[in-house]
């Protein structure tokens, strides 16, 4: 069993390493970005609340991503769980909280916390261009700046939290998508 955090900030590849991550390992994949986005395409009570957050470069409410999360952690085959990956979950210090809370009454625990560490000239000039391609209402200039200010005040304390817990990695996370995704690889083996 392997329960893994991939952590960092906006456009900063979470999404993109989750992928490979997830194929090597047999890992179970928890985005909560990927879930909102779901529930904003098929015009849900709950996407259209969400969204009024993500388009402004907001955080959704705590509630409402520990709730979810706690959904999906229940929803697995006890018997079949490899492991999680939580993608873009926790990004406040109540989330990581709740997280290690609600594993810990399953009997369950993460591992390891990985962030992968980017330049802000870097994430801006990703996040613009998957907006090119994307349609999502929060990859534009004044939304980015938004996300990367969010990140810096409410999601940056989530690393001083894992650190005590002596469970934090970083990974620079700049080069091509395989060598970060070596270098993530070393730094999950080194803990299994
Ligand atoms: P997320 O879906 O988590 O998205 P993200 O931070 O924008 O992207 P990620 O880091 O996954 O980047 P990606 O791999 O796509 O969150 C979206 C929003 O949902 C949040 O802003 C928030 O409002 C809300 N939300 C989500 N979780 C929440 C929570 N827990 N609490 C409250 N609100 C929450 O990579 C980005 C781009 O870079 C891609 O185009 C990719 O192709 C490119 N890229 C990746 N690796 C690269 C590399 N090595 N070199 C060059 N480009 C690369």
């Amino acid at each position: 069993m392997l329960n893994l955090i991939i952590y960092g900030a906006p456009g900063s590849g979470k999404g993109t390493q989750s992928d490979l991550i997830i194929k090597k390992y047999n890992l179970n994949h928890f985005s909560t970005g990927d879930i909102l986005r779901k529930e904003i395409a098929d015009n849900t009570e709950l996407g259209q609340y969400a969204n009024s957050f993500i388009s402004k470069g907001q955080l959704v409410p705590d509630d409402v991503v520990i709730g979810m999360i706690a959904n999906k952690i229940d929803s697995l085959d006890k018997d079949k769980n490899n492991g999680i990956i939580f993608d873009g979950f926790p990004r406040t210090v109540n989330q990581a909280v709740a997280l290690e809370e609600m594993l810990k009454v399953r009997n369950l625990k993460t591992d390891l916390l990985i962030e992968l560490i980017v330049e802000e000239e870097e994430l801006i000039n990703r996040l613009l261009l998957r907006g090119q391609i994307s349609g999502r209402s929060d990859d534009n200039l004044e939304t980015i700046k938004a996300r990367l200010d969010v990140y810096e005040n409410q999601t940056k304390p989530v690393t001083a939290y894992y650190e005590k817990l002596d469970k934090y990695k970083g990974v620079q996370g700049t080069g091509s998508i395989e060598e970060i995704f070596e270098r993530i690889t070393q730094v999950i083996e080194q803990t299994i």
